[in-house]
């Protein structure tokens, strides 16, 4: 046992040798391992600081007695993987016993969440804690504090000094060919779902730089609906029985139009006034996907208050706007928990929404959106060739800021065909519209600028193993090649091509790392909300029972169903069998009652 303590502390003093020969910022060759912290102490040395990893020696390279049990029986994350999106009738009988589910759905948000520093740690200015980095919410917060400025290389010592060029790159490795649709029959409708949502949080504040956020409220608060300052909202409102303004086109209500709403749109010049719809969002007149949406989430807005204001008949419109703003929170946490991730995962594992399970846990009900999140979630291969409506096919051209594409064909029309037309495959590359590809090359440069650690730093931080080798990442030996022409070690690739390169799951979306990365993000965010909180998970804080039901009854088919006269075929997922090349074909597990 002493010797082999011996070789490990030779092992940092042989590097440490190295370091000073070439006075190298020590901290630049990541010594410190098991999230241990590096400090630097004077010109070439170096501190780890091991404080609750559970793992001690110079570089946090040695297990403590718990840690290596821990180890021993942690199953691998791709088994676990394998495991849930494999043998449905195992999972079938586990879902339908309650305490077995909720431990299970305990388990996984605390493991999940577990992984989020909360309260945050560090941004992209300040790579050591401090009450700036703390207290400034106009950052974006980070996970791995930012590659010292004076390494010698991009990723700290390993890889080369130039980076390749992000355009030729992204043209290379992520420009679509021909269309891969998803393996798992994932739908427009929930690529339009992702891109509606999200836009609640993450708002990089371009004008000040990508470490910057517009979203200051950090999570699920609706600000995409409701407008994220209180002119914008009041704007949106009509203060009439906690009501948002609407307007009635083609018999359909529908957002009101910049006339009656006045606030500021992201239109082109040519889209005549009446044609400018206003929503909570500047940018939500983009595409008519996103109108659907603001649309539906409208539409339950004033239905819900229509049922407050019958059991509360004594309120006041601020009291039912407010209160109803809180129900479609609860809403939407639970629609992204059990319709969204549900279909994401693959699982045959039932998720649930249930703030309960973590009452009895130390759970830390905040929230600070980290740019890491940010950069992972640019899921634009989802995006289609064209827009199919009803059968007339739209090009981007014409799809682009059309609103009357929501005015003409009505919620119903673009629920169905949204719903029926398959999305791409996000990962394993090539596979982003043309039109597009420019967002991915901003990520690329943006990461950069924000000097975001290389990607086996973030493998490691989510407890996976770092790759060894460029083929062991793409699982192919091509792409492998001319990825290592380009970056000349596997510790060099950078984190967003990594992850959109990275061999999917067989069948699946995407690889182990977007899950393993994505899933403590999105939990701990969705989790963290106040309204999971004890004081707040309560029928009192949704207006009573009733108002506590609709959070806890919610799905998508729901939110559709119940703002519209016809129930179309409403889901994240084609309705058809996508391995059969008879679509006629129904997937079983959409076969479903009309619900109204
Ligand atoms: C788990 C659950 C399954 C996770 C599967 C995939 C996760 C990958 C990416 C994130 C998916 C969805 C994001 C949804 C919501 C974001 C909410 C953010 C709120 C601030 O195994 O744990």
């Amino acid at each position: 046992m002493e010797a082999v303590k011996i070789i490990f502390l030779l092992v940092p003093l042989c590097f440490l040798e190295v370091a000073d020969a070439t006075g190298i910022n020590p901290c630049c060759h990541y010594p410190c391992q098991n999230k241990g912290i590096c400090v630097n102490i004077g010109k070439e040395d170096y501190e780890c600081d091991c404080t609750r990893t559970g793992y001690y020696g110079v570089n946090c390279s040695l297990p403590s007695f718990w840690s290596q049990i821990h180890t021993f029986l942690k199953p691998s994350r791709s088994f676990v993987h394998h495991m849930l999106t494999h043998y449905k009738w195992f999972w079938d009988i586990l879902s339908g016993i309650s305490f077995i589910r909720d431990s299970i759905m305990r388990h996984v948000l605390t493991e999940r969440s577990n992984l989020i520093p909360s309260p945050p740690t560090y941004n992209s200015d300040y790579n050591y804690l401090s009450w700036e980095g703390y207290a400034n919410v106009s950052y974006f917060t980070r996970l791995l504090p930012p590659v010292p400025k004076d390494c010698p290389t991009h990723a700290g010592t390993v890889g080369y000094k130039d980076l390749p060029d992000a355009k030729q790159f992204a043209e290379e490795f992520l420009l679509r060919r021909k269309f891969i649709p998803d393996p798992q029959g994932t739908n427009v409708m929930f690529a339009f779902f992702a891109q509606h949502f999200t836009h609640q949080f993450f708002r990089t504040d371009f004008d000040r730089g990508p470490g910057f956020t517009k979203a200051l409220g950090h999570g699920v608060d609706l600000t995409h609906i409701y407008g994220y300052s209180l002119e914008r909202q009041h704007q949106l409102r009509l203060f009439k029985d906690g009501k948002l303004k609407y307007q009635v086109v083609n018999g359909e209500v529908v957002p009101p139009s910049v006339k009656d709403a006045p606030i500021k749109m992201k239109y082109p010049k040519s889209l005549p006034e009446e044609k400018r719809l206003a929503f909570g969002h500047d940018l939500f007149g983009l595409v008519p996907g996103l109108m659907l949406y603001a649309t539906v989430w409208l539409r339950e807005h004033n239905r819900v208050c229509d049922i407050l204001k019958k059991e509360h008949p004594t309120w006041s419109d601020e009291q039912l706007f407010q209160t109803t703003r809180l129900i479609l929170t609860g809403e939407t946490i639970k629609i992204v928990i059990e319709d969204y991730v549900q279909h994401l995962s693959g699982y045959h594992f039932k998720l649930t929404f249930n703030p309960e399970l973590l009452f009895s846990e130390h759970f830390q009900y905040r929230n600070r959106i980290a740019v890491e999140f940010d950069h992972l979630y640019h899921w634009h291969p989802l995006m289609p060739d064209s827009f199919i409506v009803k059968g007339q096919e739209f090009p981007y051209e014409e799809f682009l800021f059309n609103t009357d594409i929501l005015l003409n064909f009505g919620v119903e029309a673009l629920v169905e065909s949204f719903s029926k037309q398959r999305s791409g495959r996000i990962g394993g590359g090539k596979n982003i519209h043309k039109n597009i590809l420019h967002v991915a090359i901003g990520v690329i440069e943006h990461g950069r600028q924000l000097r975001l650690q290389p990607f086996n730093q973030y493998r490691k931080w989510f407890g996976l193993t770092p790759y060894k080798s460029f083929q062991e990442l793409t699982g192919e030996t091509e792409i492998a090649a001319q990825l290592e022409k380009l970056y000349g070690h596997i510790d060099a690739v950078e984190f967003y091509p990594a992850l959109m390169l990275e061999r999917p799951y067989q069948d699946a979306t995407f690889g182990e790392s977007m899950v393993e990365m994505g899933a403590p993000f999105s939990l701990k965010g969705l989790l963290g909300n106040p309204i999971c909180s004890p004081d707040y998970w309560k029928p009192s804080t949704f207006g009573g029972k009733t108002g506590f039901d609709i959070v806890n009854t919610a799905t998508l088919e729901k939110l559709v169903c119940l703002n519209v006269k016809k129930c179309p075929y409403v889901a994240f997922r084609v309705p058809y069998d996508i391995e059969s090349k008879d679509h006629t074909k129904i997937y079983p597990g959409q076969v479903r009652d009309c619900f109204v």
